[in-house]
Formats: structure tokens, sequence, C-alpha cells
């Protein structure tokens, strides 16, 4: 048997220890767990997690993580007794609008395969009779939600894993990670240096502190959370038939719940009531002034993740407990701490291989409820090379630089911490840091009235309110109807106007957001043909649409390649994973053979792109510039220099929008010059300024796929639709053999245009579909398409609906009657962008 690679993991708490185990278990036991703590008791934040495990996320990948870790830690058991108590969950309303968010929460648990009921008052207080009926309007209850006894689990997989041969080592801090040209070599203790070829740190919230000795940002924030457990309560002394002796603390009954509106969950522990609260002040935590154990004074009441209570902060929210669950007015509480974990800028947790130092990875930020998952999907990442589960919402390189700052992880994960249980829109933006990030038209915009949205730092504007006397001229054909009222939330009836005049006049759209890197070097042309499955070997002013695929054959991303000259190509990506893959290959290819040497460059900063489209665009153009824009002059997915208004730009002949028109690429400094002139020479056109809420209807309306919505990794080209753009003139390239072998697969499933049948119930994108009466898949994309006069939602669903066939899609607890419907809904001859 081929020796497997040398691998330490860094932190044998929940995460840790299920990444052993699930190496050992696929075959990988050169593996060495090390923990600063005591093996039986580390002292990080599993070492006193209560363990609530609530299934249902808006995404889907940390949903499906969740299900995994409920499953396996079902199986884990010792004597009889598993390592998850399945109570169910339930999470109360006690406001009108909670009741409508807990509704849209059903609707992401069945989008993503948990079952799951909206229940009345009267059947809340069955499921927990401690619960005052008086204050409950309804609750979401799941059955296959419970308690996970993460500590105990713990314990049994370091068992299980050192039966498999993997080596646990506690008591022995890593104080430094070695490497040597650029990959990591092993790590450091007071003991001597392990080394390995693998390092995984998955030390919790101490992440950026082993980050840092790896020269990694690990952008996270420790963050105090306060939990107590009462005194025994009168009532469950009474009702309460422990079963398991074994393990007293997870011998619960009742649902786990929890009570977002005032920002607290509960759990059983015997007799007593343990409670978390999310309610007081963010408390950050400074590593370097956390309590000091020696390993051999670990405690329950003592582990370094484990501060002083602070009772002030938890009063308001006894009363509030009192109020809910009455029956603990006849309890106190016995004992409280302040618990350390980690918060991050967007929520999500961190994982992946580091930027800069290949073979150090991390798996951090992470809950117990995710944990399994988590673990199963880094084993799959390092054996297999990638994660069933797509693994693009918890990358670590998703972060642009400035996200990794100390200041924004601070305030953004503070921010986090006070929302976690708000009800919160899918749109909703942060209220700061903002600004961080502003194209040069920012200005003009600001001039328009935009209304702004933020993404990767980027201000990006959603409608511009200098529109609104357009509404006035609008045909009565473009009038859009009214949507309802969380529709209607972060969008306006301008967008209405401003897709009229792109359809049928010209407009701008500002596309600096999108991230632009330029791959040069005499390897160029090698890299981007492995890497991309379109075929790239063109000639220079070719611009090619194209897909990279995971080992796996599905969709890493996709994007634009354009060839400026021999060695020098302008790729439009999707993001900051998609620049730290091409650097990272980049930088092995030139590795392998330095005449192959090539450069990666982000450059999206220090350029910036109008988007100029509409019928009436080669009209603008030909006032301000001299080069040839005709149809001849400039074909269809072809680049090349032009001057406009004497600026150097980069014309590239495609539209996201679907309409006749250019990208206009140009440094930093000439932007504004070059808006104004555009806007200037447009004015008898009717040129307006348009955002992206006219942006994303005319992309749905011509199927134009959005990446990390639509598609994911998870997805097979063909399935998505993109099939198109695979190379038939191509050998090998990553992914080909994968996709050729699940092409011979039948397909599972296809992702299809719906349109609303009664013209006017807009969702917003991950709703359940049900097909047949039986959910059957879930919604990405969605929008009110103004020119085809319709709602539309792209969803995925089973290969069996097709057009035509009727589906619901479900909204709030309603079902909205829609139709699979041929695709593109707008110009399939392609007439106007060919034209
Ligand atoms: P940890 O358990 O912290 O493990 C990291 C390990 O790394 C530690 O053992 C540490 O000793 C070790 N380590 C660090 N630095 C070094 C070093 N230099 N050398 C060697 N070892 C090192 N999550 C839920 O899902 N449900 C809940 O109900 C829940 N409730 C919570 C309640 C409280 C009060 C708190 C504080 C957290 C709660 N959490 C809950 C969150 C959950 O506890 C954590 O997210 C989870 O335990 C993290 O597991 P981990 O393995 O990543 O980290
Ligand atoms: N512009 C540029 N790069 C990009 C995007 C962009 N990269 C990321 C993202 N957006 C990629 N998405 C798309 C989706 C569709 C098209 C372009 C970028 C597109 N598709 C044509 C079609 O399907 O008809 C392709 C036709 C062809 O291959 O000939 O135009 O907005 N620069």
């Amino acid at each position: 048997m081929r020796a497997t690679p040398r691998v330490v993991i860094i932190g044998a708490g929940i995460v840790g220890a299920n990444l052993a185990d699930e190496l050992a278990t696929r075959g990988w036991t050169s593996v060495t767990v090390l923990d600063q703590g005591p093996l039986n008791l580390a002292g990080g934040s599993t070492s006193h997690a209560p363990g609530l495990v609530f299934q249902t996320n808006p995404s889907k990948t940390m949903t499906e993580f969740a299900a995994y870790t409920v499953d396996k830690l079902l199986s884990l058991s010792d004597e009889g007794v598993a390592c998850f108590n399945q109570v169910g969950g339930l999470e109360v309303a006690t406001t009108p609008e909670r009741l409508e968010d807990l509704k849209r929460k059903l609707g992401y648990a069945t989008s993503w395969g948990i079952e799951g009921r909206i229940i009345d008052a009267d059947e809340c207080t069955k499921h927990y009779p401690l619960l005052n009926q008086d204050m409950v309007l309804g609750g979401l209850h799941v059955p296959s939600d419970g308690l996970a006894s993460a500590a105990r689990a713990v314990q049994l997989l370091i068992r299980k894993a050192t039966a498999a041969g993997v080596t646990f080592i506690g008591s022995t801090p890593v104080t430094g990670i070695e490497q040597s040209g650029g990959k990591v070599t092993g790590v450091q203790t007071p003991d001597g240096v392990i080394p390995a070829d693998i390092v995984v740190s998955c030390a919790g919230f101490w992440g950026p502190k082993i980050g840092a000795m790896a020269g990694m940002a690990v952008p996270l924030l420790p963050l105090a959370h306060q939990y107590v457990t009462t005194t025994a309560v009168p009532e469950l002394v009474a009702t309460n038939l422990r079963t398991n002796p074994l393990d007293p603390s997870n011998g619960a009954r009742m649902p786990i719940l929890r009570h977002q509106d005032r920002d607290l969950y509960f759990r059983e522990h015997g007799d007593r009531i343990g409670i978390g609260s999310y309610a007081h002040r963010p408390m950050p935590v400074d590593l370097d002034r956390l309590p000091d154990v020696a390993p051999g004074q670990m405690s329950e009441h003592r582990m370094p993740s484990r501060l002083e209570f602070t009772e002030e902060d938890f009063l308001p929210c006894w009363e509030d407990s009192r109020q809910l669950l009455p029956a603990l007015r006849g309890a106190e509480i016995a004992d409280g701490f302040n618990g350390i974990f980690s918060f991050t800028p967007d929520g999500g947790p961190l994982i992946g291989q580091s930027p800069e130092l290949e073979g150090f990875y991390v798996a951090e930020a992470v809950w117990v409820t995710h944990s399994a998952g988590v673990a199963r999907a880094v084993a799959e990442l390092l054996i297999e090379g990638e994660s069933r589960i797509p693994l693009h919402e918890c990358e670590v390189s998703r972060f642009e630089a400035v996200q990794t700052a100390d200041s924004y992880v601070s305030e953004t994960s503070q921010k986090n911490f006070v929302e976690i249980y708000d009800v919160l829109h899918p749109l909703q933006p942060r209220e700061s840091p903002r600004d961080l990030r502003v194209s040069p038209f920012n200005c003009r915009q600001k001039e328009l009235g935009a209304f702004f949205l933020e993404a990767s730092g980027w201000e990006r504007p959603h409608w511009f309110e200098a529109n609104r006397p357009l509404l006035d001229e609008l045909p009565a054909e473009w009038q859009a109807p009214e949507r309802g009222s969380w529709a209607a939330m972060f969008s306006s009836p301008i967008s209405a106007a401003e897709a009229w005049k792109t359809r049928t006049a010209v407009a701008l759209y500002d596309m600096t957001a999108l991230k632009r890197l330029e791959v040069s070097g005499p390897g160029a042309l090698a890299l981007l043909q492995r890497l991309s499955a379109g075929q790239i070997d063109k000639k220079p002013g070719a611009v090619t649409y194209c897909l990279l695929l995971n080992d796996d054959g599905g969709v890493r991303s996709d994007i634009t390649i354009a060839r400026l000259d021999e060695a020098t190509f302008q790729v439009g990506a999707n993001g900051n994973i998609d620049f730290d893959y091409f650097t990272r290959e980049a930088r092995r290819q030139t590795a392998d053979d330095v005449s192959q040497w090539v450069q990666v460059r982000d450059i999206t900063g220090s350029t910036c792109c109008i988007g100029l489209w509409g019928p009436l665009a080669r009209e603008v153009i030909a006032k301000v510039s001299a080069d040839d824009f005709t149809n001849d002059g400039l074909r269809y997915f072809r680049t090349k220099q032009v001057r406009i208004g004497g600026i150097p730009v980069t014309a590239m002949r495609l539209s996201y929008v679907g309409e006749l028109g250019w990208e206009l690429y140009t440094t930093a400094e000439y932007g504004l010059k070059l808006w104004d002139l555009l806007f200037e020479a447009g004015q008898e056109q009717g040129i307006i300024a348009a955002g992206r809420g006219a942006f994303n209807s005319l992309r749905l309306e011509k199927g134009y796929r959005l990446w990390g919505t639509d598609m994911t990794p998870e997805h097979e080209p063909f399935q998505a639709g993109l099939g198109f753009s695979i190379a038939k003139n191509k050998d090998s390239f990553v992914g080909a053999e994968a996709l050729a072998e699940r092409r011979a697969q039948p397909a599972a499933r296809q992702l299809r245009c719906l349109t609303v049948d009664d013209g006017t119930s807009v969702v917003l994108g991950k709703e359940p579909v049900f097909f047949n009466g039986e959910a059957a898949g879930y919604v990405t994309s969605a929008a009110y398409g103004y020119t085809v006069k319709r709602p539309i939602a792209y969803a995925w669903l089973p290969p069996s609906a097709s057009e035509g066939d009727a589906v619901e899609i479900e909204y709030f607890g309603t079902r909205i009657a829609a139709t699979v419907s041929a695709e593109p809904l707008v110009d399939p001859g392609m007439e106007r962008l060919r034209g």
C-alpha cells in the first residue's frame, strides 16, 4: 500500500477530532492530532458547548453539513448511548414578523431536504409544556434537530481514530509552523518538530494565532457569549424521567428551543434548564488575555475558553426567560459563564488552503452543528481534491484583502453577533463599513441619486432616483405590478424604467465590481487551456465564455477570457476564490517549468468598466470615437483597443443584459472622464445610468446564469444548461474525464426557467418548488421580467419536469403556480446581440 501523506491536525475539539476520524475512515492514518489542552478536556469551545443543533440555514451547504453531523453523531455511540439526542427543534414566534420569517425558514428547510412544519401555539405547548402559551403565535418544528453531546463525541472519536492508527497528543501547544520553498513541512512544539506534508488548523477561535505562524490572515473574531444553567425547575423534577444515567446531561425530552425575538435559546439539563443569550453587548476577546489554565488544572469550571460571568449583562434575559417559561420563576441561576467562540465577517466558517503556503489548511469558525459535515468536506478536499458539498460559501479565500483587516473583521463580526437572530432580508446591506471600494463614477452616481448596495466591499447602484421621472413616460406595457412588502424591500419601481430604456434606447452600467485578472507570460495560454473547459487558443482579439471545472467535473466558476495579445489575457471572473485558484496554479506551473512562467494580477481596482448597452449604443459611441464599432468592425465576442474621446479603452463586445453594446475598460484615472463623455454623447438617445435591479431582471430574461447562485461546484455543466461552452476540440483540461463520466450517468436534475402564472407574484430565491405535489427542487435566482411581463424564477428540478409542466413555488407558506418555460425568454435568436 502506498504511504499516505503525513497530516498534523492542530486542535482536538469537535472539528479536529471529526477530521481525524474522517481521514482515518478513508485510509489516511498517518495523522497526528495535537492539542495544547489535555485530551480528556482540551479547554476549547467544544469543552463547554451545550450542543444545540438547529439544522435549517439559508445556505444549502450549511444545512447539509448539519444534516450529516446529526447522522454521524446518531451513529456514534457507546454502551448504547448515542452522541445525539434527537429531541427535535422548536423556534417560537412571539411577533407576526417572526412568524412570517419562520414560514420563510421552513421554505429553506424544504428546499434543502429537511422535514419541518409550522405549528400553532397549542401544538407548541404540547411539544414544550413549559411555554407561556399566551406569548406564542406559532412555531417552526423540525423533528430531526436535537442535542449533540459534543465533548463526549470528541472522546469517542479520539478512541475510534486511535484504534484506526491516528496519534493524539495532548498538553502540547503548537508554537510555530515549519515551511520550506512555499510548502508546509511540519509544526513546532516544545518537544520538537513534528514533520508533516499537510497541516490543518482546527484551532477554533485561536485560529488567527496559528494563522499568523503560517503568515495567513484568518478573519475571525473571538467573542464571548453567555450561557447559564438554572437550579432544578420544580415542573421538570415532577415530569422528567431521565432515561440515561450514562449521559445525564443529555437526557432531555423536550425539543431544543429558540426565542429569537429575545435572542435566547434553551435546552434541558436533566431537571435544570440551560439558557444561551445573544442579547448582550458584543464582548470581543483578546487572545493574549485568556485565562491561563495549566493542563493539570483544566476542569469544567476552569478553562481558557470560559470567562467570568458578567451577571448584569444577563439580567434582562433572565426576566425574558421567565416570561417565556414561567416555570423558571421557581428556579434561580445556578451557574453562568461567558464562553468564547468564533464569529466572522459574513457569518460563514473558514475552510480551505492558505493562498501562500501550500499544504497549510484551516477549518475554523465552525459550530458543533456543522462540525462533522465540515470535517468530511475537508477530508474529501484533502484526499479526493474536492468536497461533494460545495465549499464556495465557506472558502477562506472568499474575502477581499480589505475584508481581512483586523478592524473590518472586528466590526463586521460584532455586527453579526448582534444580528444573529434578527429577521434579515436577503438583500439587506451592512451599514458599516461602507464606501470601502468605489468606482470612479461614484460621485456621478451619487448625483443621480443612486441607491447603493454593497458586494465584496464595492458600492453598487441598484437604481437611480434621477430616473424616477421616467415612470411618467413608461408605456403601459412596461409597467410592473406592485410587489408584496417583502419582495419590495431593497427594490424600486424605477428598475422598470431602467429596463425599458436598456431594451429600447441605451444605458450605462457600472461593471467595475466584476473581478478582473490579467494573466500573462509565456505560459499563460497553457495555463488557461488547462484550467478552463473552453477553447482559448484563438487569435488575439477573441473573447471566450467558458467554465472552470473541478476535478470532479463540477462548475468551479464561469468566466470570460479575452486574448489581448499572444501572451496577455484578461479574465472576467466571479471573485477572489478564482483569483486564489489562478494564482496558485500559476505558481505551480512556474515552479515546474520556469520557461512556462505565468503571472496573475488582480487588476480590478486599478481599472474600471462601463457596460454601454441598448439598441442605440452604436449611435452613442460613434459620436465620441473614430474607431469602427460596426458589426464587422468589432464582431460579437471580440475585443480591441480603441480610443473614446482620446482615452485608451479595451472594448469587448458582449453583454450580460443581452443587448447590443460593449464592455468598455480603462484604467481608473480615466474612468470619470469616460463616464462623462458617454453620458454627454448619449443625451440625444435618451441615455440613462441603470442599476443592478434592472440588470438582474434583464440577465434572467436572457437566461444568463449567475455562478454561486444558479450553479455551484455541485452542478454539472450540461445540467446547468452550459454544455454549449465546453470545447469539443480540446483533449485535456481539469475536470474533462470526470465530466465524461458524469455525462454517462442519467441526469439527476436540470436547471429550469419558470415563469409565474399569475404574472405578479415575485419571489426572491431559495424557495422550494413542488412538482406533482412533491417538494422536488428549489429556486436559484428570481426577478420580475419587465420585457416578458411575468416574474421569472430559475430552479433546479428533476429531469422529468419538462417544458409546459405546471409546478408550484412555496413562498411564505403559500403555493404560487408557475410553468416550466422554454428559455431564454428574450431574444433566443440572438438578433439583438449580433445585430
Ligand atoms: P475548539 O473546541 O475550541 O477546539 C480548538 C482546539 O484547538 C482547542 O482544544 C484548543 O486547545 C486547541 N488549540 C488552540 N491553539 C492551539 C495550539 N497553539 N496548539 C495546540 N492546540 C491548540 N455550537 C453549536 O453548534 N450549538 C450550540 O448550542 C453552541 N452553543 C455554544 C455555547 C457557548 C457558550 C459557546 C461558547 C459556544 C457554543 N457553540 C455552539 C459553538 C461551538 O462551541 C464551537 O463553534 C465549536 O465547539 C468549535 O469547535 P472547534 O473544534 O472548532 O474549536
Ligand atoms: N462580463 C465579463 N466577464 C464575466 C461576466 C461578465 N465573467 C463572470 C460572469 N460575468 C460570467 N457570466 C457570463 C454569462 C453569460 C455571458 C457572459 C458572461 C454571455 N454568454 C453568451 C451566451 O450564453 O449566449 C456566450 C455566447 C458565446 O459563448 O458565444 O455573454 O458579465 N467580461
